[in-house]
C-alpha cells in the first residue's frame, strides 16, 4: 500500500536522464534483508512445489532441474508478492517513467540453477526486446516505449557468472540489431550486478538477455511488467474478485481492475485512483 513515505523514492532528474539515455535503471537495496529473504523462501515453495510434482506447467514437460524454471502469472500464489506491486523504492519511479494510467501486465518469476555443462546449448545467450509482434507491427522508429519491466533480484548476483541480467546500454532505439550467431555476448553487452534486495527497472525495448549460470548460486528473480492500461495483459493474470475486494482502490487499478471498457483509453477518476493520490500528494498537476 502506498504511504506517505514518498519523497525519498521519487524519480530525480539523474535517474531520469541515465533510464532516457541507458534503458535501464539500477535500484539499490530496493528490498530490505529480511524481505528479500522472506520473498525467496516463498519462490522456493512455489519451485518445490513443482519440482516435487516433477510437471513443469509453462512447458507443459517433465520437470527438468537442470533447466531454468520460468513461473508467470504469480500474483496468486502469495500475498507479499502482491505488496510488491506498489512498492514505494521502485513503484514511484515507474510511475515516475510512465505516468499514472498504467497497471502491471504481466509477472513471471525465474529460477536459474548451475546450467548443464554437458549440454553446450545452455551457455548461448538470447537477446531478444520485449513484446512479441509489437515490434514487428508498430511502425514508428524508434518505437514507443509501451511498458517497463522491474526485476527484483532474490540471489546474490553480484558477481558476473551468476546467470546475470545481461543488456545492451542504450540500445532501446534501436528497432534492429545483429547478435553474435555462436550466442556469445557482444563487446557492448554487460552483466547487471546486483545484490540480493536490489531492483532493475528497465525499458522493453532494452535488447537484453538471462546468461548462463556458471556459479553453484542458485539465480533467483521476481519480474514484474507495468504497462498503459490499454494494453493487454501478457499473461493469464488470474486475479480473481476475493483477491481485488482485499486490496485498496491504488492496488486495484494495478491489478486491472477499472470501471468499463473504455477507462482504459478515457479514464473516469474511478478508473485511475493513482492518478488522484498523486494530485492530493501535489507530485502530479
Ligand atoms: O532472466 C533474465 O535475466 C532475462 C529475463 C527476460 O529476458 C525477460 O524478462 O524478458
Amino acid at each position: 500500500m502506498l504511504n506517505d513515505d514518498v519523497t525519498p523514492h521519487l524519480l530525480t532528474d539523474a535517474e531520469s536522464a541515465s533510464f532516457e539515455k541507458d534503458g535501464f535503471l539500477h535500484v539499490p537495496g530496493a528490498l530490505t534483508s529480511d524481505a528479500a529473504r522472506h520473498l525467496e523462501a516463498t519462490v522456493d515453495r512455489i519451485h518445490d512445489t513443482h519440482k516435487k510434482r516433477g510437471f513443469d506447467p509453462y512447458t507443459e514437460r517433465a520437470f527438468n532441474p537442470h533447466r531454468p524454471f520460468f513461473f508467470p502469472d504469480f500474483l496468486p500464489q502469495d500475498e507479499s508478492l502482491v505488496n510488491l506491486l506498489d512498492h514505494g523504492p521502485v513503484f514511484h519511479k515507474v510511475w515516475g517513467i510512465l505516468g499514472w494510467n498504467i497497471y502491471c501486465y504481466h509477472t513471471h518469476l525465474i529460477v536459474t540453477p548451475p546450467r548443464d555443462r554437458e549440454d553446450p546449448r545452455t551457455g548461448r545467450l538470447n537477446f531478444h526486446q520485449d513484446s512479441g509482434r509489437v515490434n514487428r507491427e508498430m511502425e514508428s522508429h524508434p518505437r514507443p516505449r509501451l511498458s517497463v519491466k522491474v526485476v527484483y533480484w532474490l540471489s546474490d548476483c553480484s558477481q558476473p557468472d551468476r546467470g546475470n541480467l545481461f543488456v545492451v546500454p542504450g540500445s532501446h532505439i534501436e528497432d534492429q540489431r545483429s547478435f553474435p550467431e555462436d550466442g556469445s555476448a557482444p563487446s557492448e553487452a554487460t552483466p547487471i550486478c546486483c545484490q540480493p534486495g536490489d531492483a532493475v527497472i528497465f525499458d522493453r525495448r532494452l535488447w537484453h538477455s538471462a546468461s548462463p549460470n556458471e556459479s553453484d548460486v542458485v539465480r533467483k528473480g521476481l519480474f514484474y511488467g507495468y504497462g498503459y492500461r490499454w494494453l493487454r495483459p501478457k499473461d493469464n493474470m488470474s486475479i480473481s474478485v476475493d483477491m481485488l475486494a482485499n486490496q485498496d482502490p491504488i492496488r486495484r487499478q494495478l491489478m486491472g481492475d477499472g470501471y468499463n471498457a473504455n477507462g482504459h483509453f478515457s479514464p473516469r477518476d474511478e478508473d485511475v485512483p493513482l492518478r488522484l493520490w498523486l494530485m492530493e500528494k501535489e507530485l502530479i498537476k
